[in-house]
């Protein structure tokens, strides 16, 4: 027999803060010491008896909130999965992701935070990244079997060994998550009070925005974390009455920690899960649950003012706070909120590699309107640089670099990218192209990264071309942003052909499937051409494929 596979240990792939900017961070308070699990079960033992989180019909107490996730966690450790060992979890906004994800909080598991959207080919690499043991799975969702493809990972990885079902068909030799998150029948709860994880340990694993061919995987540990958390709902006013709708999928940092789930059971408030932010039924729940708090991209808060301006907003009554961000908010649709929806507005310009820049509740509507925020923490550091890194005066758009409490200085396992990522002296290469007005507050004019930004879901365009690069007919291809009027952009490729060869666009397409790519990563756009324009060191010239693409959208 072959010796069982031993996932190497978290701490060797993490680039951890130096010694004296953790211990200043402790020092000023924004690091508690403690981990995830213990900040959220004092939460709840303040108010055992209130509802903590709905979905549809079910809704759970604190008391069985924490009781399921204890449980959870024990159950977990009876297959094998402690403290250290990382779970895939690639769940729809669903009671059983917050449990799973508060469970693994408590005993120092770690989820690595997937989208429903993703397929083989981005699930195969997260968990060989990761060396997870287990991955967590819709059986199946918008008519895709999650389980199957599960249990397929599972049969060709050395380090896979289960799989954990949210159905009604869970098959044999698979885990029925519903049943790990039930009701103990006996107290399991000592254990980890006794034992928690170390609050500089990681808490969970989020996905980059993606500008390389392969996505990077970011270790927030338990006290950045909850301070992300916790600053955030203390900046955007949570409370004991907070009913903070979860529409977005809740793996994403926004509506994981910013405040989002995380914040909003750090401060007693109540989580509501909803599948999909489709208008007609977030209002029907936002009605029915007195929703005061949610979050959207634009193009998600573009179709509920759309909803609103042609059914009325008179389901929206108890909403005071729409947070919006993940990507540029156009100031003219910023303006139609608040009349519109009758809610404050927020922008919310954050990143999952950390840095968060919030619009303040009290702040005018020049700013609410035209700004996407400052900076969360009196700690956070930005700088905005020329292309020498010599800092630009206000005023003067620049590439935005941070460092700060929750800023990790480094991506998961990946030496070679976090040195072009971050400098010697540990900032974050954003990507971003920002100009800082003299009250402060942020404009996000651009951007100097390879991405492209879909309704919210970023697309590293490297990752399409390497994809495109595998048909033979292509000699040379470039993907870049086409703007959209709904979804903000969407991916176009240029491709150049081999001599007598021929391509469509329904081609890439199908190649894009067979691959088992994610879909929102396909191609929406071909122009087949004869060179790609290059810059003067000899670069694909992106700038201006961008703008001839633009040129033949407005010749139709
Ligand atoms: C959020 O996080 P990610 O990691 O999916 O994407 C980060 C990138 C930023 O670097 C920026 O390029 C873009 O998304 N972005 C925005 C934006 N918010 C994010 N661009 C323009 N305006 C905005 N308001 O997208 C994210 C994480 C936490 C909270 C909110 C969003």
């Amino acid at each position: 027999m072959s010796e069982p596979f031993r996932p190497t240990p978290i701490a060797a792939g993490v680039v951890p803060w130096p010694d004296d900017v953790a211990a200043a961070y402790a020092e000023r308070g924004w690091w508690r010491g403690l981990s995830l699990g213990e900040e959220l079960w004092a939460a709840a033992d303040r108010r055992p008896d209130a509802v903590a989180v709905v979905d549809g019909d079910l809704r759970l107490t604190y008391r069985s909130l924490t009781t399921r996730s204890d449980a959870a966690a024990s159950r977990l450790a009876d297959l094998g999965l402690e403290r250290g060992d990382r779970i895939v979890v690639q769940l729809p906004n669903c009671w059983q992701f917050v449990v799973l994800t508060l469970a693994c909080l408590r005993a120092g598991v770690v989820p690595v935070m997937a989208l429903p959207a993703h397929r083989r080919h981005e699930l195969a690499y997260l968990a060989e990244h990761s060396e997870a043991a287990a991955l967590a799975v819709p059986g199946e969702l918008r008519g895709f079997d999650h389980q199957a493809m599960a249990v397929q990972l599972v049969a060709e990885s050395a380090g896979l060994r289960h799989v954990l079902v949210v159905g009604d068909d869970v098959r044999p030799g698979s885990v029925d998550l519903t049943a790990l998150c039930a009701e103990p029948e006996d107290e399991v709860r000592s254990r980890w009070d006794a034992d928690p994880p170390g609050s500089r340990e990681v808490a969970v694993f989020l996905l980059s925005g993606g500008t390389t061919g392969l996505p990077k995987l970011i270790a927030r540990t338990h006290d950045d974390y909850g301070y992300n958390a916790r600053a955030s709902a203390e900046l955007c006013g949570l409370d004991e009455d907070t009913v903070y709708l979860t529409s977005l999928p809740a793996s994403h940092n926004f509506p994981l920690a910013c405040p989002g789930i995380l914040g909003t059971l750090l401060t007693g408030g109540r989580a509501v899960m909803l599948g999909s932010p489709e208008p007609e039924r977030t209002f029907a729940v936002i009605a029915a649950e007195g929703v005061t708090t949610t979050a959207a991209v634009p193009a998600v808060a573009q179709r509920w003012l759309a909803h609103a301006e042609e059914h009325g907003a008179g389901e929206l009554g108890s909403l005071r706070l729409l947070q919006v961000g993940g990507a540029r908010l156009a100031d003219e649709v910023a303006r139609r909120i608040r009349p519109v929806l009758g809610a404050t507005l927020q922008q919310v310009f954050g990143m999952a590699e950390g840095l968060l820049n919030y619009t303040r509740l009290d702040d005018p509507d020049d700013v609410v309107c035209a700004t996407q925020g400052r900076p969360l923490s009196p700690g956070d550091e930005v700088r905005i640089v020329d292309e020498a890194d010599r800092d630009v005066p206000d005023g003067v758009p620049g590439s935005l670099l941070t460092r700060g409490p929750y800023t990790p200085r480094g991506y998961y396992r990946a030496a070679e990218q976090n040195a072009r990522a971050f400098t010697a002296d540990g900032w974050y290469r954003s990507g971003d192209v920002v100009r800082r007005r003299p009250d402060g507050n942020l404009v996000v004019e651009g951007r100097d990264k390879d991405m492209i930004n879909r309704g919210g879901e970023k697309i590293s365009a490297e990752e399409v071309e390497n994809l495109v690069y595998r048909l033979p007919e292509v000699a040379q291809v470039a993907a870049v942003a086409m703007s959209d009027a709904e979804l903000g952009e969407r991916v176009a490729l240029y491709a150049v052909l081999k001599p007598g060869a021929t391509l469509t666009l329904e081609d890439v397409r199908t190649a894009m499937a067979a691959a088992d790519v994610a879909r929102y990563k396909w191609p929406e756009r071909l122009e087949v051409v004869d060179d790609l324009p290059t810059t003067k060191v000899g670069k694909i010239d992106k700038k201006a494929l961008r703008e001839d693409l633009a040129t033949r959208l407005a010749a139709g």
